[in-house]
């Protein structure tokens, strides 16, 4: 289908230049005759006239003379000869009363003129049709002294030649015409198709012989539009990356009977840190400390890194540089700023990085969450660049990267950096330790080139993050963003078969590596009885007893699209009565970054618009949001996602979203029973709404996706979220749920550990390499 529309297209771009062409010619031609014809006439009416006035005279003074002698007295002064045939005097009545030999055959021809111009006295001339060709016709009036008319002159000319003139004038037009119309037809068509449709044939046959394996060839040269061609070469490069993780994968699962554990990741990172420190760094901390009411308190922070970062660690052992922002960090770490955590099971070394009011206000509020946050999530947030809070933020890095430097003194290390707050660290640790080997990983989405563009210091970071040995993003997208960012704003040379920059003789990879979760088990949640009698009080404590429960757990944060949440609630309570008294939603909130006014305001927007809601739907015993404001713990969250049969993410952007994926693996491990009673939340079973802008929709298909920004799309969702057979959701359930347990957290670590190994001095291994 589309060769044959391709096909076409250059005979309808030649046909449609040729008819223009052919217009403009034959219009050209016409002009060129009707001019012609005009000049002709012009002239033969010229001739006549001083012809006319030439024999006045003669004429009248033959006129004085008795009528009979008026042809004598003209005598051959009225013949004609060539195109003249002829003259004739004619009366003021018309009658002629002498005429040149073929004159008075053309007597019918002349009555209108001669007795217009003896009526008016004035000239007249007329152009003439008879059975011959035209006839040129002009009357004369011959004035005595006293002006009056005596008798008309009228002179006669054959006009047949200008009839010719314009056949052969027309012929011509049409000839110029035909070949004008024909020679553009045959340039233009061959033109587009040399320039448009040939390149695309080739492009077409080489995208299908990429399909069908042929990943090695170079995409054809010659193709007219330059961002095509370099698409093109993007597309091949893509294409080989994911062919190649394919049979990696395919590979790797055949390799693998067991599935990835603590103890597994503990094995492969021996052998892929060969002896090395494992260094994480990254802004927040795992543990953090706070003081409540006078006594150090310690807190997890929610945060989708730490429960990505803090299993790898307390697996492999190590150090983890972070900021101390909790308000009792220094009275529980030592005097170098080091503690053992986890605290009650020390695994691993945290080295708390100190910063300054200013520091922490300029690096982390302003230029990290004002600044990159918005410009990397696509959500119509204006981000803020101020240059004192960059100059913060190279210092803060700087910090970050001394910390680094000092814990492992002149030791070997493996660095994984974390994330967008510290882009500049891979640059400044390589800058001094060229020998270490350095991975960021960066967990939130990257935009595409033109929107990276608008930030002022866009060299700065990539030549930060270039430094890197590894660069990880959760999606190919990003990572062809990335690269496709670098291509346009750096001076680095690219290899898209390898997704790898080169910048100062220094290569970078860049991969995906798609982030997941743990297991709940792992978690010290509750189960059996106990998980029961939690889920039981959790009811009874804020009224849902009774009733399904579908449940949302995030970070207050503009870009997770809670209030879009609210507003499809509102919209399915509106559209669907019947569920009123039946169906609560519980949104758990953590209020982040409230020194930011945007995200203060968030939480009271948010409040305000659940209050609204409860509000207008609400029943003497029922209401439909259930907003629990706070950071909740392990527990707490795990025996939500137990209880809710259904579970919104809802993200306008998002790197991953690990909520999405921590519901999926909640609802697999043992049963909870008596919500609802209706059986949809029993073992395996529960709905998942997912945003279509959420890196995790890549690997939870099953889902019932949603564009947030589309209420009554989104309303209709939760309806047949609702609405769902058990059987249904089981079905989708468990195939998201085998995968997340493939791919949970240890693998993810695997990967990029093993990557990074493989990345430093060994540039040959294959796009996409898995440990
Ligand atoms: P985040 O934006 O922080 O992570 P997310 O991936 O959803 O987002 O992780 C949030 C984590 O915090 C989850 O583990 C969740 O359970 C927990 N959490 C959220 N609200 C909570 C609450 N009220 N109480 C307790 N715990 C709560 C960034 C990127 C993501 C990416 C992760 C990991 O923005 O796209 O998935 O990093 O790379």
């Amino acid at each position: 289908m589309i060769s044959r529309v391709s096909r076409s297209v250059p005979v309808r771009f030649g046909v449609l230049i040729a008819a223009l062409g052919g217009l403009a010619t034959a219009a050209i031609c016409w002009q060129q005759v009707a001019g012609e014809q005009r000049a002709g006439l012009e002239d033969l009416e010229r001739r006549a006239n001083l012809l006319a006035y030439r024999l006045s005279p003669a004429t009248l003074r033959a006129l004085r003379l008795p009528e009979e002698q008026i042809a004598p007295a003209m005598a051959d002064r009225l013949e004609g000869h060539s195109r003249l045939l002829g003259f004739a005097v004619c009366a003021v009545d018309g009658r002629i009363l002498a005429a040149g030999a073929g004159v008075p055959e053309f007597e019918p021809r002349m009555q209108e003129a001669v007795m217009q111009a003896a009526q008016t006295a004035q000239e007249n001339a007329a152009l003439s049709r008879g059975p011959a060709g035209y006839t040129h016709v002009l009357a004369r009036p011959v004035l005595d002294d006293q002006g009056s008319v005596r008798g008309v002159l009228v002179v006669l000319h054959d006009a047949v030649y200008l009839d010719d003139r314009l056949t052969r004038g027309m012929l011509r037009g049409v000839i110029w015409t035909a070949g004008v119309t024909l020679t553009l037809l045959l340039f233009s068509s061959g033109f587009a198709w040399a320039l448009f449709e040939r390149p695309l044939h080739r492009l077409e046959e080489w995208m299908r012989r990429l399909r069908f394996g042929a990943a090695h060839e170079a995409p054809p040269r010659g193709l007219a539009v330059g961002r095509l061609a370099d698409e093109s070469e993007h597309l091949a490069a893509s294409f080989r990356a994911a062919r190649s993780r394919e049979r990696e994968e395919a590979e790797s699962v055949m390799r693998s009977e067991r599935a990835w554990t603590r103890e597994r990741l503990r094995a492969h990172a021996v052998d892929a840190l060969g002896g090395q420190q494992l260094v994480v760094v990254s802004n927040r901390e795992p543990y953090m400390h706070q003081l409540r009411e006078g006594r150090p308190q310690l807190v997890t922070p929610a945060s989708g890194l730490v429960t990505a970062l803090d299993p790898v660690l307390r697996a492999c052992g190590g150090l983890w540089v972070a900021h101390g922002a909790g308000d009792a960090d220094r009275q529980t770490a030592n005097a170098s700023g080091c503690i053992a955590v986890p605290p009650a099971d020390p695994r691993y070394t945290l080295r708390r990085v100190w910063l300054t009011r200013e520091e922490e206000q300029g690096y982390y509020y302003g230029f990290s969450n004002e600044g990159l946050w918005p410009l990397c999530h696509l959500t119509h947030e204006r981000p803020v660049f101020r240059a004192s809070d960059w100059d913060q933020y190279v210092r803060a890095n700087r910090r970050f990267a001394d910390a680094v430097l000092e814990e492992i003194g002149g030791e070997n290390a493996v660095v994984m950096v974390q994330d967008y707050q510290l882009a500049l660290v891979p640059g400044m640790l390589k800058e001094r330790r060229p020998d270490l080997r350095v991975g960021i990983f960066w967990h939130i989405p990257w935009p595409n080139a033109e929107a990276f563009r608008i930030c002022p210091y866009r060299v700065e970071i990539l030549h930060g993050m270039l430094g890197a040995d590894l660069i990880g993003f959760h999606l190919q997208q990003h990572c062809n963003n990335f690269l496709d960012t670098v291509d346009r704003m750096v001076e680095a040379r690219l290899d898209w078969d390898r997704f790898a920059a080169d910048l100062k003789g220094h290569t970078a990879l860049v991969r995906p590596f798609p982030i997941s979760v743990q297991s709940w088990s792992e978690k010290g949640v509750a189960a059996g009885d106990e998980l029961t009698g939690q889920v039981a009080r959790l009811r009874q404590q804020h009224g849902l007893e009774g009733v399904r429960i579908g449940v949302g757990v995030d970070r207050i944060d503009y870009t997770k699209g809670i209030a879009e949440r609210f507003r499809a609630l509102d919209r399915f309570f509106e559209k669907h009565p019947e569920h009123r008294g039946n169906f609560t939603f519980v949104q758990l909130g953590a209020p982040s970054r409230t020194h930011i006014p945007r995200y203060r305001d968030l939480v009271n927007e948010l409040e305000a618009m659940a209050d609204a809601i409860n509000w207008k739907h609400r029943t003497e015993s029922w209401k439909p949001i259930v907003f629990l404001v706070g950071h909740h713990d392990a527990r707490t969250v795990y025996g939500f996602m137990r209880a809710a049969s259904l579970c919104i993410v809802s993200s306008l952007h998002d790197g991953m979203n690990l909520v999405a994926k921590e519901y999926v693996a909640a609802r697999g491990e043992g049963g909870v029973e008596g919500e609802g009673g209706d059986g949809t939340s029993a073992d395996g079973a529960g709905v998942l709404i997912l945003s279509e802008f959420a890196g995790a929709a890549r690997d939870l298909p099953e889902a019932v996706i949603v564009n947030p920004y589309d209420t009554e799309e989104f309303a209709e969702a939760i309806r047949q979220g609702v609405e769902m057979d058990g059987r249904e959701q089981r079905r989708r359930m468990t195939r998201m749920r085998v995968r997340v347990e493939e791919n949970n957290i240890y693998r993810w670590a695997a990967d990029f550990l093993g990557a990074l190994a493989h990345a430093h001095g060994k540039p040959d291994q294959p796009v996409g390499g898995r440990p």
